[in-house]
This record gives C-alpha cells, sequence and structure tokens, in this order.
C-alpha cells in the first residue's frame, strides 16, 4: 500500500457538492467522469498527494444508490494505491479479506480496481488502485 490515493464520498447531487468541496478546497475540480459500469457521476479533486472523489449515483440499483438511502451522505470508501494490484489482490485474499471482485476492473480516473468487502475492515469499504500503463 503505498499512500491513500483518495477518499470517496457519496453525495445525492454532484454539481452543488461540486461547488462546496471547491469552496472547501479553494480549488477546482480538475475532472469529472461517469463510470456506467460502477453506475456513478464522479467529481475530483486535489489535495496535496491524496485526491477528493464525490460520487453521485446514476442508478437507482447502484452500490452508492443503495448506501445512500441505508447510511446518507457521507465517507464512502478509502483507495489505497497499489504497486502491482494482481499480487497485492493475491495477498489479501490469502489473509483472508473478503475481494468483492476476482480479478480488477477498471475504475474511473484510469485506474485498475478491487473493493475490499467492509464487514473484514472494520466497516470501512476499502479500495485498492493502480494506475493503468
Ligand atoms: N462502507 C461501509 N459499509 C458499507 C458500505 C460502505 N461503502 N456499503 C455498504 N456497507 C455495509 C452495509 O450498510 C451493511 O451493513 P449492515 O450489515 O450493518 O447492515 C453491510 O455493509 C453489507 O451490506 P449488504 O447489504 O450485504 O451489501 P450491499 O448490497 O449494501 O453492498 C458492498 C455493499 C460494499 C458489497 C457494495 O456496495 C459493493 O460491492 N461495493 C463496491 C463497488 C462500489 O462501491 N462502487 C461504487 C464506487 C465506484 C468508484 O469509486 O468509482
Amino acid at each position: 500500500m503505498i499512500r491513500v490515493e483518495h477518499i470517496g464520498i457519496a453525495v445525492r447531487n454532484l454539481a452543488e457538492a461540486k461547488r462546496v468541496y471547491e469552496k472547501l478546497l479553494a480549488t477546482t475540480c480538475y475532472k469529472t467522469e461517469s463510470v456506467t459500469s460502477e453506475m456513478v457521476n464522479t467529481a475530483f479533486f486535489k489535495t496535496g498527494a491524496t485526491k477528493i472523489e464525490l460520487l453521485e449515483s446514476s442508478d437507482e440499483t447502484g452500490p452508492v444508490s443503495k448506501f445512500l438511502e441505508k447510511r446518507g451522505e457521507g465517507i464512502h470508501h478509502i483507495a489505497f494505491e497499489v504497486e502491482d494490484i494482481y499480487a497485492e489482490m493475491q495477498r489479501l485474499k490469502s489473509e483472508g479479506f473478503v475481494l468483492l471482485n476476482e480479478s480488477p476492473k477498471v475504475g474511473a480516473d484510469n485506474k485498475l480496481i478491487c473493493f475490499l468487502h467492509p464487514k473484514n475492515t472494520n466497516g470501512v469499504l476499502i479500495e485498492l488502485c493502480m494506475e493503468r500503463k
């Protein structure tokens, strides 16, 4: 695990939340992206070496929609950058963590990603991510 690459925050309205975080961080959002496979619209901010990813659901059956319904707005996941996602997935699986995808998926921001179930990580959804070559 190299560093916290980003923190994902679930929001109900991306345009409104974007304005709030632009004010809060005194910076502009550098990228917005829709990830159909994850059923989210995202907006990214740079804060030093770490990013903030705002997540709005784009489909009521998606994971962020379910999260908002059950728990409301707030921190949705913490993403760690890894050097070799394949090796790290193998290591974590052998340590007993539950991988939510068996092979890396293509996520936002040009990344290969894998999520770990929050039930084995003290209630925090963890994402591994690696820059796509
Ligand atoms: N953080 C912490 N806990 C969470 C959670 C989250 N983000 N999402 C759900 N949970 C909790 C639920 O509240 C539930 O808790 P209780 O058992 O206490 O009620 C528990 O996890 C299990 O919930 P579940 O109903 O069995 O499972 P869900 O259908 O809610 O799915 C999860 C949960 C994590 C498996 C699913 O959301 C998932 O696969 N997530 C990975 C993909 C994803 O989140 N994509 C969106 C982001 C994409 C991006 O960053 O680009």
